[in-house]
């Protein structure tokens, strides 16, 4: 009787672990239909990666270039690159698409931030999921992102634009900043050294008179260009820190026939801006190569994924032709891997490197 009990107990054991045990797997099948494209995808290239690149918004030639260089790295390195692009430049555009990206369970999210806290929540929760988090070229805050890649140090752009204007204007006279949005990380962390090196009494005779926004949009960068020559008739110079908003001032200089009359330089992509750097509406402007900040970030982005580097100040990895790179402090309490110094463009170099970006 005791005998028989028991089987019949083992037997109930059996069904019910068994039952239990369907059910996990059906779990499982569920959720790895998802993951089994990936890994039937993975298992041809070897345990590919999926990294997605959130760029500031679209119809922007500098984006894309960023985006280029991304792409370029995780081919090397046998990933899968996701690329990105809001149809505006706002934390909102940004947040949706990095929801989506979280539900798609990707590897790691490389974001050139429209703003440097309203993503912190999206973000935080991609990261308590295990998705690699890191910002390029326009930074989250510290607490949103495991590493800041850098493009140049913040100081010696925003005072090497300022000391620019001061040589084209003979260090006198009424200038004015295009910038993009008046939330983007990049061009205010550059704006506030402008003006810290304003303070120097050298530029007694330099008064900055507005700070405008063209958002990174053409039209918008137009319009508010040709307001500040309305508003400010005796402006002798604008400096512009994006390559969107220095295109679009350079366009409406040459067509006023403003040369000469109203400097111009800032960060410019020498595709978009030879034939004004060659017209003399603006002598010389900087820059850095965006392909290559855009390659930086996909060989960063790899090594978070794997486990090379986890985001803390000196670790070290190897981000492909750009060679070996080291994770440094940042201004704002966390970490950043610098790209390199910016470039000076002008008449002598601007053909040679239009051809490139
Ligand atoms: C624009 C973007 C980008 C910035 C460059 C200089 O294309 O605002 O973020 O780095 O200009």
């Amino acid at each position: 009787m005791k005998k028989v009990l028991s089987i019949i107990i083992s037997l109930v054991l059996v069904i019910v672990l068994g039952l239990s045990g369907c059910g996990n797997k059906t779990a499982n099948t569920a959720s790895s239909s998802q993951t089994t494209t990936t890994k039937s995808e993975s298992s041809k290239t070897g345990g590919k990666k999926r990294i997605a690149i959130v760029v500031k918004n679209t119809g922007n030639p500098y984006n894309e270039k960023e985006a280029e260089g991304f792409k370029t790295a995780l081919e090397e390195l046998g990933d899968e690159a996701i690329i990105q692009e809001p149809d505006q430049p706002t934390a909102e555009a940004q947040i949706q698409i990095i929801q989506q990206l979280i539900a798609q369970k990707v590897d790691a999210i490389a974001i050139a931030a429209n703003d440097p806290d309203a993503l912190q929540p999206v973000l935080q929760k991609a990261m308590s999921q295990g998705i690699k988090v890191l910002s390029l070229d326009s930074a989250v805050n510290a607490q949103s992102r495991m590493v800041h890649v850098n493009q140049a140090d913040p100081e010696k752009i925003g005072r090497t634009l300022v000391q620019a204007m001061y040589q084209m204007i003979g260090g006198k006279g009424e200038i004015a900043i295009l910038s993009a949005t008046s939330q983007a990380t990049n061009q205010n962390t550059w704006i506030a050294w402008m003006k810290k090196e304003l303070e120097d009494p050298k530029y007694k005779d330099m008064k900055l008179v507005k700070i405008a926004y063209g958002d990174d949009l053409r039209d918008k960068s137009v319009s508010e260009t040709e307001g500040l020559l309305q508003s400010y008739p005796n402006l002798k110079g604008i400096i512009s820190p994006t390559t969107v908003g220095i295109a679009a001032a350079a366009k409406v200089l040459t067509d006023k026939g403003l040369k000469g009359k109203v400097q111009l330089t800032g960060l410019g992509l020498p595709s978009e801006m030879a034939e004004y750097i060659k017209s003399g509406v603006c002598q010389w402007m900087y820059l850095w190569n965006p392909i290559d900040l855009g390659y930086l970030a996909g060989y960063t982005a790899h090594a978070l994924v794997t486990g090379e580097i986890t985001g803390k100040v000196g670790e070290k990895f190897k981000a492909g032709k750009l060679g070996e790179k080291e994770i440094v402090k940042a201004d704002d309490g966390g970490t950043q891997i610098y790209l390199g110094a910016p470039f000076k463009f002008d008449i002598n170099n601007i053909d040679e490197w239009s051809k490139i970006y």
